[in-house]
């Protein structure tokens, strides 16, 4: 029934994978052989080779997902994959994925999606490869598909009749290749009654405790309602957004004060839940945010790894932990004082993989709302949900009283991330540009009465495999613990994306409260001097800030 073809194909040039795989317009990927020459490359690309070789594929349910497996399933078939296992409705979160890889041993996985970015035709589509660990593709592997995506001239793909993709359990024969269509929710849930108290949670989720979970259209809406509602008792009403679309309601499946405003709100008001969560397109970013409070993603990382002990799956403790380098320094505190090591790594969950394979940490997270540890090779949103749930059922006390207790012993690392989206690229290359000359003289000068103790552009050596991975953003680092950030986004897909990461500390108690922006000012106002940012690009002010 179907008939392996090989068809004539040219390289595109853009297809360079960003820090997390490649990330276009739904417009671009619909160009006539523009996914197919991708998933060629990754095919011939992939570690260990196409023979034999098992896959997941899914993704967050966003337009043009179903046309994009079908193509694929095809192409898998034509390839000579042995076994492609693919989430119903071809929908899998990313932390499900990176699961299934891992338990059922197979040889990676394909993510389809643009993660945070909008979706719809007029939105962002994308495609992540996996390896076998269940983590992102590392660097020597995303080079590898960008050089062969350059060398293409053809591709391979079984013509037919599209696949049923949406009866768990089918399992079908296309050429020599085993097609099986797998429930995607359920061996995540089961991973995560590993780790966390489901008894404790549920009892605190019944007793008056409420909380408000924003899937904001994407694709964790069925896996909050299998775990919140289903398992743990939770009433239907604390789900929002629960029902994947194609074009996440028309919203931006960010969660972030801008993006998930209506729940923000909701949590702002006196007498709003006492806990709100979000999550976005593919599952693996969260936010977590008290009644009148939002918890920084940095200082959520900090505090679940201080508190790693109150959840069985991390009884033994932490042997390490690790953030990204623009991840505030939060972190830093609590592995000092738990005595483990903290890991400062490029921005990217891939470059936490070896760490997380050679056992050196447990826990990691970036500012970006991304929070995970070794239980899978991804960020998890849901994960870090549940982590929070677990701590406030075990101690019994508010999100606020973690969060001040916190502050109090650690101090407050205040943090603010200003975007600059869809410059001119050639306006932002140009200011990158000129902070990196201006670096040697920034270096022990006094700016806004701090003086700079590093100034520099990160390089980050991999202490696994000795690989070295530079040019990953400008740091000005200050001798009061102040930083300011600059890096150009990977991930954007209109013109160039500026971010410049903003952070403060105090220790002092009566500084605790502050609005961030407030105690941040004069630091805000040295990054667009040092940066000159509106003199290359225009742009007074940022079009988000978190
Ligand atoms: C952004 C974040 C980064 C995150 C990446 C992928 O990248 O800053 O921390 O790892 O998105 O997240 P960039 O290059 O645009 O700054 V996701 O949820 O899109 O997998
Ligand atoms: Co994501």
């Amino acid at each position: 029934m179907y008939k392996i073809e090989e068809v004539k194909t040219k390289p595109f040039h853009d297809q360079k994978p960003g820090t997390s795989g490649l990330r276009k317009e739904v417009r671009t990927f619909q160009q006539p052989h523009y996914l197919e020459n991708f998933i060629q490359a990754i095919f011939n690309a992939m570690p260990g080779g196409v023979k034999n070789s098992s896959l997941v594929l899914g993704g967050d349910g966003r337009y043009y997902n179903r046309e994009a497996v079908q193509i694929i399933i095809k192409m898998a078939a034509a390839n000579k994959i042995s076994r492609l296992l693919v989430g119903a409705g071809g929908i899998c979160s990313t932390p499900a994925v990176s699961n299934m890889i891992r338990k059922l041993g197979l040889s990676g996985g394909i993510i389809l999606s643009a993660s945070h970015n909008p979706g719809g035709p007029d939105g962002d589509f994308g495609v992540k490869f996996n390896i076998g660990n269940g983590g992102p593709a590392p660097e020597k592997v995303t080079f590898n598909i960008y050089e062969k995506s350059l060398a293409l001239e053809s591709y391979l793909i079984a013509k037919g009749p599209d696949v049923d993709i949406d009866t768990i359990g089918a399992v079908y024969e296309i050429c020599d290749m085993r097609l099986e269509i797998i429930d995607p929710v359920k061996d995540y849930v089961e991973l995560m009654e590993s780790i966390f108290d489901f008894n404790l949670i549920s009892r605190l989720l019944h007793g008056g405790f409420r909380m408000v979970y924003d899937a904001l259209h994407a694709v964790t809406g069925p896996y909050a309602r299998a775990i919140f509602v289903d398992r743990l008792g939770a009433p239907e009403e604390c789900l929002r957004n629960c029902q994947p679309l194609p074009d996440f309601g028309g919203g931006h499946p960010d969660p972030n004060l801008k993006y998930a405003k209506e729940l923000v709100d909701i949590m702002n008001s006196p007498t709003g839940p006492d806990f709100g969560a979000a999550s976005d397109g593919d599952g693996d970013r969260n936010m977590i945010l008290g009644r009148g409070l939002f918890v920084t993603p940095s200082d959520s990382v900090a505090i679940l790894s201080a508190h790693a002990t109150d959840v069985p799956g991390y009884k033994k403790g932490l042997c390490g932990v690790a953030r990204s380098m623009p991840t505030s320094t939060a972190l830093d505190m609590v592995a000092e004082d738990l005595g483990v090591d903290c890991y400062e790594t490029p921005t990217g969950w891939k470059f936490f993989g070896n760490l997380l394979d050679a056992g050196r940490i447990t826990i990691c997270g970036e500012e970006s709302f991304g929070t995970g540890s070794d239980h899978v090779r991804e960020k998890d949103g849901l994960w870090a949900v549940l982590f929070w749930l677990n701590i406030l059922a075990l101690r019994g006390v508010s999100v606020k009283d973690i969060v001040l207790t916190h502050w109090q012993k650690y101090g407050r690392n205040y943090y603010t991330r200003h975007d600059f989206e869809a410059v001119e690229p050639e306006g932002a290359h140009r200011m990158m540009r000129a902070l990196e000359e201006k670096l040697p003289r920034l270096s022990g000068s006094v700016l806004a009465s701090r003086k700079v103790s590093l100034a520099d552009n990160f390089c980050y050596h991999d202490p696994i495999d000795g690989s070295e991975s530079c040019n990953q953003g400008i740091r000005i680092i200050f001798e009061d613990k102040s930083r300011i950030i600059y890096r150009l986004s990977g991930t954007g897909t209109k013109g160039a994306t500026i971010r410049i990461y903003i952070e403060g500390y105090t220790k002092e108690s009566s500084l605790l409260a502050q609005d961030t922006q407030v105690f941040l000012k004069d630091l805000i106002d040295t990054s667009r001097q040092i940066s000159q940012i509106e003199a290359f690009t225009g742009r007074k002010e940022p079009t988000v800030i978190t």
